[in-house]
């Protein structure tokens, strides 16, 4: 039977369980990567797992999310991270090097391999033909263990990509149409494969774009065929033996379809608050803007760069406005110093950023309180940037760039004929010094790893009992992220290694206090909507909950990762069987649920919580036989430990 790319490099991976959709399957992984704002966690807990070295083929250990070092707390942990890596057997990047993504695609990621990453963004890789999933961090730590990575089998929506981008459209433009049309819970057990002859038209820094914002669809990963383009971009970075070809069969069957002609987009953004609110720019154009930054995790590859200088050739940032500029690695960084891309944005009055995260993720350069701030991001939910009263936009480089000339929202188009582009150096700055190798096992073990004192074990759950009989902490509406369980930004996020620190902040923009009200009630459990933990893997957004006494979350859906990282933790998820139950619930409400254990155990499907001993509420339990063992067991580390 013909094959589509996603069963082609999934079956080669399988080592248990079946690709029917929605069953679970286990997958060999070949390369892990972590990030620090994850890392810690994961390093901490896959110490507690004992195992002596990393077991797979590739890992590495990324540094570039928590990178403003106004104490102790970020460059501790970065020492904890370096001398981990190290000690057991990770490549370490070294911060300034670059964004864990972009570096990624650089000089790892290759054609027809699978990676697992504790970030959302790790998808990327698809842009390199890799099956590249986020993952918690206690997820990928079990990996580097040496287990298969256990998800459910997605369904496989083919992407037919036909046409070429007009002037001044973008491969953000592609992504945007399919957030435009799916929304941000329109991908959940998906992975979309893109084909067809308007494939060649987008360039690895293009499908980097595209791939990374497939997660804002709750998408599984996304992936590109492996071309002539990929060869391209292999060589580029001197590694052409990586290269293979790798495309779907002819004729090659899809569960789902979506037909993109790229000659018909038009330039598209997304309107506050959230990744899939997607128009195009001439609807809100005229919208005065206070902010426009260009890069970071998303958008920051050579050619994105390159458009918005010469855009801005002899030209300045719009006085009413501030611009700041992030490559995505030293070696964009390099290239455009190289072609002048880099003076032409210094000259115009831009801010360059160094090659991290940075602003994507609230760590720096905030806008303005109740100001409109335009982004080349992928993510713009409420408070994200570090102002809560932000009003943010996500966009393409050239929508962007139009902003910056004209100090409002301005469709790109009316800014006339398309500027010449310098070119990328047919040869880029090709250099892994910064990327540090682990120490050779025999000198591996003499290596201390020293803890700051922001760094603190994580918390387990306890063994799952046989009724839960609890307070329900908080009533939450639909599409909550994690962002709202383990907000972003330099404060709270300096606190990602020490869970009782960050649990402080859990819920903070519904209500400062919930932490200690949470304590007080506890056990306790959350209430929420649909898409329940959209956004990023942070397993704080559990372990913050579970240190707070939290025992189940009742939802009307799951986000993919976060219902994960939940299990791995030893928090119980659950689904209204009747969604209009929600409507019933009020914060307060005293709840006992019987049997839990017993129905876990057996592979139950249904539950019932009394409410305050008046009402009955329906509950669906929806696992897999191996979730239904990890949160027997009060979570991973204690299923391995066998106690
Ligand atoms: C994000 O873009 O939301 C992040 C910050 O990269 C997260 C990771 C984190 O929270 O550390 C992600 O995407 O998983």
């Amino acid at each position: 039977m013909a094959e589509n790319l996603v069963t082609k490099i999934l079956k080669d991976h399988m080592v248990e369980g079946s690709l029917e959709p929605g069953e679970e399957v286990g997958l060999r992984i070949d390369q892990t990567l972590l990030q620090d704002a994850t890392g810690t966690m994961a390093c901490l807990q896959f110490e507690r797992m004992g195992v002596d070295r990393v077991q797979v083929p590739f890992a590495v250990q990324y540094v570039d999310h928590n990178i403003i070092q106004l104490d102790f707390k970020n460059p501790d942990d970065h020492r904890f991270l370096q001398a981990f890596a190290a000690r057991y057997g990770m490549y370490y990047s070294r911060p300034g090097n670059g964004i864990c993504h972009y570096l990624h695609v650089e000089r790892f990621a290759r054609p027809g391999a699978t990676l697992v990453g504790a970030d959302s963004h790790t998808t990327s890789s698809g842009a390199l033909c890799s099956i590249a999933i986020g993952a918690g961090g206690l997820d990928v730590a079990l990996v580097m263990a040496g287990q298969p990575f256990q998800t459910p089998a997605p369904k496989v929506v083919g992407v037919e990509l036909t046409g070429d981008f007009s002037d001044w459209v973008t491969p953000k433009d592609v992504i945007l149409e399919l957030l435009r049309r799916r929304g941000v819970r329109g991908g959940l057990g998906r992975i979309f494969e893109f084909y067809g002859s308007g494939v060649a038209n987008i360039d690895v820094t293009g499908r980097t774009t595209i791939c990374n914002m497939i997660a804002e669809l709750g998408a599984t990963t996304g992936v590109f065929p492996s071309d002539e383009r990929t060869k391209e971009w292999l060589g580029a970075q001197q590694r052409l033996d990586d290269f293979v070809e790798l495309s779907a069969d002819e004729g090659a069957e899809y569960d789902e379809h979506e037909h993109i002609e790229l000659d018909e987009l038009e330039p598209l953004i997304a309107k506050p608050h959230s990744p899939g609110n997607v128009v195009p720019v001439s609807e809100v154009a005229g919208t005065k803007a206070a902010q426009v930054c260009i890069g970071s995790s998303v958008n920051s590859g050579f050619a994105d760069l390159a458009v918005a200088a010469a855009v801005l050739r002899d030209e300045i940032v719009y006085p009413g406005l501030v611009m700041t500029v992030t490559p995505g690695s030293r070696q964009i960084l390099d290239s455009i110093a190289q072609t002048g891309v880099y003076s032409d944005l210094v000259r115009a009055g831009a801010r360059m950023l160094e090659p991290v995260c940075g602003p994507c993720v609230g760590m720096g350069q905030a806008p303005p309180s109740d100001s409109v701030s335009v982004r080349t991001f992928n993510r713009n939910f409420p408070g994200r940037s570090g102002t809560q009263t932000d009003q943010v936009y996500l966009t393409s480089p050239t929508t962007a760039v139009a902003t910056v000339l004209r100090g409002v929202i301005t469709d790109p188009r009316e800014l006339g004929e398309y500027p010449e582009l310098p070119k990328a150096p047919a040869n880029p700055a090709v250099d892994d010094r910064q990327i540090l190798e682990p120490a050779p096992p025999e000198e591996a073990s003499g290596i201390e790893i020293v803890r700051g004192p922001n760094i603190k074990p994580p918390p387990e759950a306890p063994e799952l009992p046989d009724s839960l009989e609890g307070t329900v902490t908080i009533v939450v509406g639909d599409d909550i992220s994690t962002g709202d369980l383990a907000p972003d930004g330099v404060e709270v996020m300096s606190f990602r290694s020490n869970v009782p620190e960050i649990s402080r902040f859990t819920f903070r923009r519904f209500d400062p206090e919930y932490h200690k009200k949470a304590r007080e009630m506890a056990p306790g459990f959350i209430v929420g909507g649909h898409n329940y933990g959209q956004g990023s893997s942070r397993e704080h957004a559990a372990l913050a909950p579970l240190h707070l006494g939290i025992c189940a979350v009742i939802a009307k859906s799951f986000a993919r990762i976060h219902r994960r990282n939940l299990i791995s933790q030893g928090i119980l998820p659950l689904r209204f069987k009747d969604e209009s139950d929600y409507d019933s619930v009020s914060q307060g409400d005293a709840w006992r649920i019987e049997g839990v254990r017993e129905a876990v155990a057996a592979g139950g499907s249904a539950l019932t919580a009394s409410s305050n001993d008046e009402m009955e509420i329906g509950l669906e339990i929806r696992l897999s036989p191996r979730e239904r063992e990890v949160l027997l067991a009060g979570g991973i580390l204690k299923l391995l430990r066998g106690s």
